[in-house]
């Protein structure tokens, strides 16, 4: 049977599993969040990626399920964690536009008894170009909760700046392929370091993503970048435990 059957069942038969991926500050190596990653592990597919699945999971409308259930292990998890995190969940613009969401991440919240803010929602570019107005007003509910909001794969879209003066925002996230790029192409280093700058100067964080390289991570730390995140750092893991930075274990 087909694929988006299965995905109707997931959630019941508790095949959503979420991992976590460790983000540090790039001034004092700590953990200072929690990226939360779902996972779909299919019975006979195995591990089906969300790049894979969260496009069926759009066009079905189950991601509001599974969007909610995320959030709430999320929140849960992280409010178990022996010391207070953040926790970033990412949140699909087909989340964005339903009516529900403001209320389903309350209820997260609430349910976990987790800070709102200690919560950071990711959302792209791509949620913000339809109905830019209800999407601003519902940004701003959630900013005035004291929740976060931060631009994810930033650099990637239309990089419209006038985004960054309606939406209110706390960070930016570097897209993966300029960090990639910034050792190689001096082109993607002046980049992520005129993100960095542009975000400082709005009073925004900074995270760069997909940091997997040593050069990688001197170079994103030369660029300004205040917290980091990438497999030299640390992989998407199943238990929140107390990450340590490498090279930094005692
Ligand atoms: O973890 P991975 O690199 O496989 O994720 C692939 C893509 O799926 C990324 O763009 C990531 O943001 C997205 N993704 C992962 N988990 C979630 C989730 O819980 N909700 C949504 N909407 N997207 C997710
Ligand atoms: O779109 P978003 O930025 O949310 O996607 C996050 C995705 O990037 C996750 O699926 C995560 O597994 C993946 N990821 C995290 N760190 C790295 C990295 O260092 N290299 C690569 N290739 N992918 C990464
Ligand atoms: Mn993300
Ligand atoms: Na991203």
């Amino acid at each position: 049977h087909d694929l988006a059957q299965d995905l109707q069942q997931s959630i019941l038969r508790q095949e959503i599993v979420v991992e976590y991926q460790p983000v540090f500050d790039l001034k004092t190596n700590a953990p200072v969040a929690f990226e939360a990653l779902a996972r779909w592990d299919h019975p006979e597919r195995g591990r089906v990626s969300p790049a894979d699945f969260v496009p069926l999971a759009e066009e079905t409308g189950l991601i509001e399920e599974i969007g909610a259930y995320v959030l709430a292990q999320a929140c849960l998890e992280a409010s178990q964690m022996s010391v207070p995190l953040r926790i970033a969940v990412n949140l699909s613009p087909v989340q964005m536009r339903s009516d529900g969401i403001f209320t389903t991440v309350m209820d997260a919240l609430k349910h976990s008894g987790m800070p709102p803010s200690r919560l950071e929602l990711e959302i792209t570019e791509s949620a913000l170009l339809a109905d830019s107005d209800r999407v601003a007003q519902l940004l701003r509910r959630f900013h005035d909760e004291g929740i976060k909001i931060a631009l994810d794969d930033f650099g990637t879209g239309y990089s419209a700046l006038g985004y960054l003066r309606s939406f209110p925002f706390s960070k930016i996230k570097i897209d993966q392929s300029f960090v990639r790029e910034m050792t190689t192409h001096p082109n993607s280093a002046a980049i992520v370091s005129t993100i960095v700058r542009l975000a400082d100067q709005l009073g925004l964080d900074t995270t760069a993503e997909g940091v997997e390289t040593e050069d990688q991570l001197t170079l994103v730390r030369a660029a300004g970048c205040r917290e980091a995140q990438g497999f030299l750092l640390g992989h998407p893991r199943r238990r929140l435990s107390d990450f340590v930075m490498p090279g930094n274990e005692e």
